[in-house]
């Protein structure tokens, strides 16, 4: 990844606690040997004695009733120790989500006889191995009554319902589109899309007693993990502990509780026995939802010379009958340009499908798809490049919020990364490149995702032998975050960062909210840093006043470097010597970034339990966002319809990068994604009854090697010390979003057709 240095620098650190430039450079994972070598134990991994297997039963139709189990020649199976259903289940205290709304029955079994989606958890077995769990729970012989299923929102008598909090207005749309010369009128679709996460989804729960459980997840959220059952199984939270220190990937799909890991938590409790439950890969796209499909349709209104003068926008997303899921179809589109005038509008379909859920950007992706390619198609009916009628278009504040960006370099990501493609050489007229049987296009569209803030708490300990320890329950799903906050407080300690020890993933530790919205690395460098400094102010105490200190009273301040401590000038020692002369075993220090001021236990816990404490994109007196720009090359094979990737190049502005070799295979992750969403992946759904026909990797398509080409990444951000303390932007999310429009774009610079629903697939090309 090439860094751009920027012109201007934007203040700085306010107390200049950093020692050195640690954090911004490269360094290799600190959790890589330990992988590599086997050596990083996953959730479904930890060896306990007397563990049992529990499956998951599903059901088979997609609406309608249970009517009878009949559990007998299950139960009789070898090595069956639990049968568990609607008709023998205890009932479970249901508790409010993450966002306070409260649950529609105070107590029920994790498993109602109503049937509002086919996969819905219907049964549970556990037994002495997962083979005979697996073929005793084939033996359950279930009476459904069926009711008619809606498969998806594609019938016509589809119902909508509208989501009226997601509306946007300002100025007057229809006037300006009335009057305005040119107007594009097009609408898209998405599919159903699933994370796929190379760790499966699974637990261990293990209580130690009726009211202590010890709880081995694969999670993106420790803490909320943790109070969910505190509330649920009704102990308290102090007596849950969540394991997590490593998490093979979750793109969202790990950030909440879902059924399966109730079932497995109860089972435990009932049989007091340790339970591991492991979902099967085709159990990935039925037991909890992903990005569900979206529709949307676009009015843009525009000038001869190319200045939008109106966006009306309206969206709708299935989600489950009993449940809303809502994908904000419009949080992209009102970002990117100058709009004076602007309607949004959401709907929510209620379909027989599990409920969706968060996957990478959600909203944010396929927004990007609607309003970048509805400006790619105008761009073409004004006969203006596509670029340059983004630049004529920047906005220089969020005409949303009305308020200024803490910093928006999508000018220069369009400079850079134009430079970086060769973009100017590029025909306006589509289907004017080819090689051989290939045609070739260039196509391009920006990606936004919003800086989004939560309290973080760090504990971070100076040891006897002068390393250092930094402790919090915040995870690692393969993002970096054992790595950035090694080097966070290194740079404050002025230590090396191999002197910095992060244990991570553990509810013992101290708290952290959900490694969710792009938001864990800014909030947890900023929660390092502080308690770092803290932990620094107090070693440097020690020195100067300690009795037995070698440095006491040797100057008026005392500075660290090197894993030294001494005068600039004169005197040093090793952190361990002055530890050992003043007899100091440790120093131990706990901060977080809570709003100053006592609060009781339980009020600081909500923080990282719940939403309460996460702040949007807008805070304060800023409207605070990451920005990218995607340069696509594809080659269309012109007698078969195949679309291959040959080039792509990304400018981002993520404000400081921490680390940018991490950084850097986070938005290579998310443009691999933005790949399989725009060529391959598609959930499919029989009509008849609501069944995902392709839940498994070989007919549900991801990209792969073969179908990623060479990422060039650029990154042209400033650190950013209006978005976060440390300057850092989203990073996470970022790339995924705008990098399908991109393709689509690109797909129609070759072959002169636009597809309007992806994936984009040879048939819809031919
Ligand atoms: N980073 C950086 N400079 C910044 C911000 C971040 O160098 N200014 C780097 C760090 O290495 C950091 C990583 O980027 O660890 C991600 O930081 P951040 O954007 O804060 O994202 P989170 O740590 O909150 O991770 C969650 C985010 C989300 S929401 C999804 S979805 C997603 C994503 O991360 N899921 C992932 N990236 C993923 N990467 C992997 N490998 N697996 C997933 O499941
Ligand atoms: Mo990411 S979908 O916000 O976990």
């Amino acid at each position: 990844m090439t860094i751009i240095e920027p012109t201007t620098k934007r203040g700085d650190a306010s107390d200049g606690a950093m020692v050195r430039g640690t954090l911004g450079s490269i360094h290799v994972r600190a959790d890589g040997p330990a992988k590599i070598r086997g050596e990083a134990t996953y959730a479904l991994e930890h060896r306990i004695d007397g563990l049992l297997h529990c499956v998951l039963v599903q059901s088979t139709i997609g609406a309608g009733r249970v009517v009878s189990i009949d559990r007998s020649a299950t139960e009789a199976s070898p090595g069956v120790r639990l049968v568990l259903d609607a008709f023998n289940a205890a009932q479970v205290k249901w508790i409010p989500d993450y966002w306070g709304n409260a649950p529609a029955k105070d107590y029920d079994t994790p498993f109602p006889t109503e049937i509002t989606f086919n996969g819905q958890a219907i049964a549970a077995v556990v037994a002495d191995t997962p083979e005979q769990a697996r073929e005793a729970a084939a033996r359950l012989a279930v009476v459904y009554e069926e009711a008619p299923v809606r498969a998806t929102f594609d019938a016509e008598d589809t119902q909508t319902r509208p989501v009226d909090m997601m509306a946007k207005d300002w100025g007057d749309p229809d006037a300006a589109l009335a009057e305005a010369p040119v107007v594009v009128d097009a609408a898209y679709e998405t599919p159903r899309e699933y994370h796929m996460a190379l760790e499966p989804h699974g637990l261990i729960a293990h209580w130690e007693d009726d009211d202590r459980l010890t709880l081995y997840e694969s999670t993106q959220w420790i803490d909320g993990t943790a109070n969910w059952f505190a509330q649920q199984f009704e102990i308290p939270f102090e007596n849950i502990r969540v394991v997590s220190p490593y998490v093979g990937g979750g793109f969202g799909s790990k950030g909440f509780v879902l059924p399966h890991s109730i079932v497995a938590v109860m089972a435990a409790r009932q049989l007091r026995r340790p339970v591991k439950l492991a979902l099967q890969r085709s159990q990935h796209f039925t037991a909890f939802g992903a990005r569900p499909a979206t529709r949307q349709s676009l009015k843009i209104g525009a000038t001869e010379d190319g200045r939008i003068v109106a966006i009306d926008h309206q969206g709708t997303n299935e989600t489950a009958v009993d449940k809303a899921f809502v994908e904000q179809l419009g949080s992209v589109t009102a970002l990117l340009y100058a709009v004076p005038n602007f309607r949004s509008r959401q709907s929510i379909a209620p379909v027989h499908t599990v409920l969706p859920g968060a996957f990478r950007a959600p909203g944010k992706t396929p927004s990007a798809v609607g309003i970048e390619c509805a400006i790619d198609e105008l761009a073409g009916k004004l006969g203006i490049d596509p670029l340059e009628l983004r630049r004529r278009n920047e906005a220089d504040h969020d005409f949303d919020s009305g308020l200024p960006w803490s910093s928006r370099r999508l000018m220069a990501c369009y400079d850079t990364g134009a430079a970086a493609f060769g973009w100017s050489g590029r025909p306006l007229e589509p289907r004017s490149m080819r090689d051989g049987h290939q045609l070739i296009g260039w196509g391009m569209a920006v990606g936004t995702h919003p800086v989004i803030s939560s309290p973080g708490e760090a504990r971070v300990r100076i040891l006897s032998d002068g390393t250092v320890e930094v402790l919090s329950s915040a995870i690692d799903m393969g993002t970096g975050t054992y790595t950035i906050l090694a080097q966070t407080a290194a740079d404050v300690l002025g230590v090396p960062v191999e002197m910095v020890d992060v244990k991570l993933g553990d509810s013992t530790l101290g708290h952290a909210p959900v490694a969710g919205g792009s938001q864990l690395a800014n909030l947890m460098v900023g929660a390092v840093y502080k308690t770092a400094v803290a932990a620094r102010e107090e070693l440097i105490a020690l020195g100067l006043t300690d009795p037995n200190s070698p440095l006491r009273d040797q100057a008026n301040t005392l500075t660290l470097s090197e894993g030294r401590i001494g005068t600039p000038r004169g005197a040093t020692m090793s952190i361990a010597q002055l530890m050992a002369a003043t007899g100091r075993s440790e120093i131990d220090v706990t901060r977080d970034t809570l709003p100053d001021g006592e609060r009781p236990p339980e009020e600081r816990l909500k923080y990282f339990t719940s939403m309460a404490g996460m702040e949007g994109g807008v805070r304060g007196e800023v409207s605070r966002h990451s920005f990218c720009a995607h340069f696509v090359e594809v080659r269309v094979d012109e007698d078969f319809g195949t679309v291959r990737v040959s080039r792509v190049v990304t400018a981002v502005d993520a404000g400081r990068l921490y680390n940018p070799k991490l950084a850097d295979s986070q938005f290579k992750g998310g443009i691999i994604m933005g790949i399989g969403m725009a060529l391959l992946e598609e959930g499919v759904t029989d009509p008849r009854n609501g069944r995902m026909l392709n839940a498994n990797f070989a007919d549900y398509l991801v990209a792969t090697n073969a179908d990623v080409p060479e990422i060039d990444i650029h990154s042209v951000g400033e650190p950013d010390y209006d978005a976060t303390p440390l300057g850092g932007k989203a990073v996470g999310e970022l790339a995924i979003v705008g990098m399908a429009p991109a393709i689509a774009n690109a797909v129609y610079h070759a072959t002169g057709k636009r597809v309007r629903r992806l994936p984009i697939t040879m048939e819809n090309l031919l």
